[in-house]
């Protein structure tokens, strides 16, 4: 790994480009996450910082899923990248470059990477016989197979006999062994070298590059009949981004200093195909590789679109803001926090609520947010807001502050967020007992206004810099701090160097704010999370699951879904979203529902409509009127359609 006192002064980190095959999850937030941080803690330490994006779009997979929402691949693709765009910004992601394979430049710049591999001899033509995952785009020879299925996502594959273009990865495995051995930085974290070790130890077969060409696909320059493997392909956005194969730009940023991926796409990809086709373009490796691991669900099994069991990282967020305080930003700091705080970044982790919302309230309410909501008063009440000099008895953090400021250096040249934090957090713990011990308020009380003085400045300076500090991993709430410290106000710097005691300018003016991280009761909480979205909590296991995990059939079946007919429907007065419909289902009064329907929908053609309603949902107020259910409609923001029955039903028929 690159160590902290890098002598080059870029930095290149990228996150895998994504497949648009369906929204953004907890899974690809947290590696443009962990990469967001890492760009901007480079960025802090004063380096040129290039942090790069993007989408994933050719390939059968997106294909398929275009074609069964019945849109063009393309229009399917453009709806998906702007979700990741939104989803990026939401989460406070402040990338350089978002590159999409389907950039006509892009698509020049693979084309001429085949080419230039064909001429060199190193891609020839053969024959290929075998198996093909779609969902994980993985050509598989049988002895490979589970069970007959993939051995990574468990799915059907599908047979392929064609003709085919192979690239000479076999060529390169002694090579690739003998660096992994000299650059123990390259794979990272050590198991996952070994995992890549073995794979290739294994016997490494040369790799099929192109498939039977389809329209979606990059075509092979040279032969119509063939399309350029979504694989190869895709791991090419690394060099098209940086402006390969000759431009001056290339040159200032290759090779990446960071690549981030999940532990899904190292062996096979990242690993050994990557560094072979560099190894064959005569091209440096990037530095370090890191496969992180996975957010799994609570029955162990990886969190992943395809699946459809994953979790909004957004939406998280809004159900943290319902049950704290908190603003939306906090909200997203706080949850990236958790992510980076809650699990060692190699391994793998579920999400919990109960865990996110302890480390809300222990964490950042009680020791950041307490230090500052100590801090900031006593500053109102004895020195008129005003930062003090640092007379004699100052700096009393200034060696905490020197061991932090080195542990968050090493702990990140590791890339070990967990770590990082940690010491930042021992930080806090100084500044919080530093009050403890010296308590202002009797020094106030017994007139000793010099010691007064020093202790409120080393806890601001310290409270200063430890915004610099977590100002990578929590970008907005860094900056509500120094707002409330005044810092913004007086233009000071916010460096790495600046992580150093006694850099607070004396006389600004601290403008103490609302507490940033209003406590939750965690209790009280858990039992206000919407239904749909409840979380599991660790002391009742028949709870219901957290949003977007899977459920057992047991589970399933504690929902009541009957067919119902509406037999009236209004619009709710001053309310432009909702309707309140009355449903018959077989019941002798028919349900009052409080539906979001009213945008998409006039009252009138719901009139009659047979639906499925959920009967034994937890009745809720919505404006005032009782609503004893909820209908199932279509739709991830707005509801775009109704699901009804294909044949007709009495009301009240159970669905299952
Ligand atoms: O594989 N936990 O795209 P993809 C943690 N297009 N990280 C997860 C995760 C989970 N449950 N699920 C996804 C592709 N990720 C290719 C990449 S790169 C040249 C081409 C993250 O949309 C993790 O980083 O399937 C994983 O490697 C990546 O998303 C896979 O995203």
């Amino acid at each position: 790994m690159a160590p902290a006192n890098r002598s080059t002064e870029t930095f290149y980190i990228t996150t895998p480009i994504y497949y648009v095959n369906d929204r953004p999850h907890i899974g690809h937030s947290y590696t443009t996450i962990a990469a967001d941080c890492l760009a901007r803690y480079h960025r802090l330490r004063g380096e040129q910082v290039l942090f790069t994006t993007g989408t994933d779009e050719p390939g059968q997979k997106v294909a398929r899923s275009a074609a069964a929402r019945d849109m063009a691949p393309q229009e399917f693709a453009d709806e998906v990248v702007e979700a990741f765009k939104l989803m990026w910004e939401r989460l406070h992601i402040d990338y350089d470059r978002f590159i999409r394979t389907t950039d006509p430049n892009h698509v020049k710049v693979v084309q001429h990477l085949f080419r230039r591999l064909v001429d060199s001899g190193e891609i020839y033509v053969g024959q290929y016989q075998g198996w093909y995952c779609v969902p994980c785009e993985t050509y598989l020879p049988a002895s490979e197979l589970q069970d007959g299925a993939c051995p990574q996502c468990g799915r059907q594959v599908e047979e392929v006999a064609e003709p085919a273009y192979f690239f000479r990865t076999s060529q390169y495995a002694d090579r690739l062994l003998r660096y992994i051995e000299e650059h123990p930085e390259f794979i990272m974290p050590s198991s996952r070298r070994n995992e890549v070790r073995t794979f290739i130890e294994g016997g490494m077969r040369d790799a099929c590059v192109t498939r039977a060409r389809t329209e979606w696909d990059i075509p092979v320059p040279t032969d119509d009949s063939q399309s350029i493997y979504v694989w190869l392909d895709a791991l090419t956005n690394y060099l098209t981004v940086v402006g390969y194969p000759d431009d001056q730009y290339f040159q200032t940023w290759w090779p990446p200093q960071v690549q981030l991926i999940g532990k899904d796409i190292l062996t096979r990809f990242h690993g050994t195909l990557w560094p072979a086709v560099l190894m064959a373009l005569d091209l440096p490796l990037p530095e370090t590789i890191f496969a992180h691991g996975w957010w799994i669900t609570d029955e162990g099994d990886k969190m992943s679109k395809s699946k459809g069991n994953v979790l909004d990282p957004y939406e998280i967020a809004r159900q943290l803001v319902n049950i704290s305080d908190a603003t939306t930003a906090v909200a997203v700091d706080s949850l990236r926090y958790f992510l980076l705080r809650e699990v060692p970044f190699g391994l793998d982790g579920s999400f919990s609520w109960p865990a996110l919302l302890t480390r809300f309230n222990a964490d950042l309410a009680n020791d950041l947010g307490n230090l500052l909501n100590r801090t900031l008063p006593l500053m109102e009440r004895y020195l008129d807001s005003r930062v003090p000099q640092p007379g004699p008895g100052a700096g009393e953090l200034a060696d905490q502050i020197d061991i932090t400021r080195t542990a968050v250096e090493e702990a990140m040249a590791q890339i070990d967020f967990r770590a990082a934090l940690e010491a930042i957090w021992q930080l806090i713990a100084a500044g919080n007992k530093l009050l403890d011990e010296r308590a202002p308020w009797n020094l106030y009380k017994d007139a000793k206004l010099v010691e007064l003085e020093a202790v409120l400045y080393d806890v601001l300076d310290c409270i200063r810099v430890i915004a610099i500090m977590i100002g990578p991993f929590m970008p907005a709430i860094a900056d509500e701090i120094r707002e409330q410290l005044g810092l913004e106000a007086a233009g000071t710097s916010q460096t790495w160097a600046a992580c150093q005691a006694q850099q607070l300018p004396p006389g600004i003016h601290i403008r103490r704010g609302k507490p940033i991280f209003p406590r939750v009761d965690v209790k009280r909480s858990l039992s206000r999370l919407p239904a749909r979205a409840k979380p599991a909590d660790n002391d009742q296991p028949s709870a219901q699951p957290p949003a977007g995990t899977t459920v057992t059939i047991d589970q399933f079946n504690q929902l009541e879904l009957k067919v119902g007919v509406i037999v009236e429907a209004h619009r709710v007065p001053a309310a432009d979203k909702l309707l309140r419909l009355l449903v018959d289902i077989g019941e002798d009064q028919p349900r009052q529902i409080v539906a979001g329907l009213a945008d998409q929908f006039n009252p009138r053609e719901l009139l009659n409509q047979r639906v499925i309603l959920v009967a034994n949902l937890e009745p809720t107020t919505i404006r005032g009127i009782e609503s004893q259910g909820m209908i199932l409609a279509v739709g991830d923001e707005e509801p775009i359609a109704v699901v009804t029955t294909n044949r007709e039903c009495p009301p009240g028929s159970t669905v299952r």
